[in-house]
């Protein structure tokens, strides 16, 4: 069995075994969506939203839009990781950074390090333009601005849960538009010795064939394994209907994670259910948190589904280890 490293207990978190009859990588839970429009007041939609384990209980930071169709973050609380206790009004920090605006946020990522939650999301500068927004909590209840990681435009910060060679890093993905309109966006490779300076910059993967032709992006919190970072990500393909979002999953080298092991060749999670087809924006799942418990590898996804409600599905780490080297390029 592939070792979850520096991973918790979560003996609580949600879970469903895999149905009978049912070969899928990820299995959906049964009683999908577990977030709509309905948890927030006021709300348009509630979708690709992060989720943690936070003591015996669950904390989640969610992308919400309201019905101006700006998008906001949220914070909630939750004891079983499926039944949400979400503020009626919009996360606010506690402080505020000079020249470092928030016009708007959506996609955060929550990611532990040493004790302390960093939330990472895609942020408005002037002019509406997207790059990598930083906060961070001790208590789900006061949350403190950080410096923007990068310059726009760029989307998808994903942290990694410690220090690599004495270095914070963090994988994102740069590009040329502000509207996520072009493809050819690739995943970047970044560290910083304070959360503050990013430098030493680094390709790490480019789009592929198929459903990862367009552009790709990173997802949750990547999960250290024995056998390398366990990775899940997130691939467009362009369609003569628009884009389309599909998931995928890497395999990263532990002490140098530019270096990709293995990368599915085959989506691991397509747009499939109806709540995944049809929305706001149809045929999207875009993989944002996991929980896995380090004791028994189980990994529950939290993924935005047609960028109007929130999905959850279940698989193991060492199932997806196992499908990712063997449906690899
Ligand atoms: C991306 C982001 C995501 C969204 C996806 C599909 O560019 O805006 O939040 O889920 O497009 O619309």
């Amino acid at each position: 069995m592939a070792k979850v490293i520096n991973g918790k207990s979560i003996p609580n978190m949600p879970w469903q075994d895999r149905p009978e009859g049912c070969d899928d990588i990820f299995w959906r839970y049964s009683a999908n969506p577990v977030l709509t429009y309905k948890d927030i007041k006021d709300a348009n939609s509630l979708f690709n939203s992060s989720v943690v384990a936070f003591g015996n209980e669950f904390r989640g930071v969610f992308r919400c839009d309201r019905k101006d169709l700006v998008p906001v973050l949220y914070k909630g609380k939750s004891k079983d990781g499926l039944n949400w206790e979400i503020d009626d009004e919009p996360l606010k920090f506690e402080n505020t950074i000079e020249g470092v605006p928030y016009v708007y946020g959506y996609d955060p990522r929550v990611c532990e390090i040493d004790g302390r939650y960093y939330v990472v999301w895609c942020t408005g500068m002037a002019n509406w333009d997207p790059t990598i927004g930083m906060a961070y909590t001790d208590d789900f209840e006061t949350f403190y601005q950080m410096e923007n990681a990068f310059l726009p435009y760029n989307r998808n910060g994903v942290l990694f849960p410690r220090k690599i060679n004495d270095k914070y890093v963090m994988f994102s993905r740069p590009s040329e538009a502000g509207d996520g309109s072009r493809g050819n966006g690739s995943i970047y490779y970044s560290e910083s010795p304070d959360l503050v300076y990013w430098g030493k910059h680094r390709l790490v993967m480019t789009p592929a064939v198929g459903w990862q032709s367009y552009k790709i992006g990173g997802g949750p919190t990547p999960i250290e394994t024995d056998e390398g970072w366990l990775m899940i990500y997130h691939g467009v393909k362009s369609t003569c209907q628009g884009i389309n979002y599909y998931a995928g999953a890497m395999l990263l080298d532990r002490d140098n994670p530019t270096k990709v092991l293995y990368r599915t060749k085959y989506y691991v999670l397509s747009p499939r259910e109806i709540y995944e087809t049809t929305g706001d924006v149809p045929n999207v799942v875009f993989p944002v948190s996991t929980l896995c418990d380090a004791d028994t590898g189980r990994i529950a996804l939290y993924y935005g589904a047609a960028d109007t409600v929130v999905g959850l599905a279940f698989t193991t780490v060492d199932e997806l280890i196992k499908y990712v080297k063997e449906n690899s390029f």
